[in-house]
């Protein structure tokens, strides 16, 4: 029996617009294991549950473990017929909970959360150990940041994120298309995203989804803090 700490619910996504497919091709809810120990650990006898009071809801397959330093990703998507790793339940984007535990009293990690968006996962940072975060999907991968999943994201910089003030953003190669997620907790408590753009070293301004306030601007590979603006966090999708 592992303890508390040594495999967490490590970022998961409860509303898959667009991203990782399951076996059946599926856009599903997912949610991604991390073991925090260098040794497998077997997760006979554990139970994934997105409710408090029915903790044995979805057994693990007997036998099945998880590498050391290792992932296992389980789909939440109430199709079980569709592999091992398949859960009898789904997750709100609206807002639940998730709990790991024996089934018995004995919880390895849990956690409840808020509203979601379409593929902007809410995962650990640091990878395994840190609070909750919203952060780009790291499908089956160490949760980052930054995006690391595609080469031309992969030479981005923000220096220094998370950010307060103003902040720079580096690239060796010609910016040709940027994706910017911006947390404004102080406005709206709601995040700011899509700044996108297919013009070389130019984002566009867009406005807050919700509070409607303009976001900032990326512009030559230098991000402008905008006016009265409270930026606590920002990264790449
Ligand atoms: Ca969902
Ligand atoms: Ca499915
Ligand atoms: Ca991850």
């Amino acid at each position: 029996m592992p303890n508390a700490g040594d495999v967490v619910i490590n970022e998961f996504l409860a509303d898959n617009g667009a991203g990782a497919t399951d076996e059946a091709g599926e856009n599903e809810d997912w949610l991604e294991l991390y073991n925090n120990t260098a040794t497998p650990v077997n997760l006979t006898g554990l139970y994934l549950t997105d409710k408090a009071d029915n903790p044995t809801k979805w057994p693990f397959p007997a036998g099945v473990s998880i590498p050391g330093n290792g992932f296992l990703i389980v789909w939440l998507d109430e199709d079980q017929l569709q592999g091992p790793y398949h859960a009898n339940f789904k997750l709100s984007a609206g807002g639940e909970f998730i709990m790991l535990s024996d089934g018995a009293g004995t919880v390895l990690d849990s956690l409840s959360f808020g509203p979601q968006q379409p593929d902007i996962s809410f995962g650990r940072y640091p990878n395994g150990v840190g609070p909750f975060t919203f952060m780009p999907v790291t499908f089956d991968d160490f949760n980052s940041t930054t995006s690391t999943q595609s080469p031309e994201r992969a030479v981005l910089a923000l220096v220094p994120n998370p950010a307060s003030d103003a902040c720079t953003l580096q690239s060796d190669a010609p910016l040709g298309r940027v994706q910017v997620l911006i947390v404004w907790v102080a406005w709206c408590k709601s995040r700011y995203r899509g700044i996108s753009n297919d013009s070389p070293g130019t984002v566009a301004r867009q406005a807050c989804t919700l509070c409607g306030r303009q976001g900032d601007e990326v512009n030559g590979g230098e991000l402008v803090k905008g006016q009265g603006a409270n930026m606590s966090h920002l990264d790449f999708l």
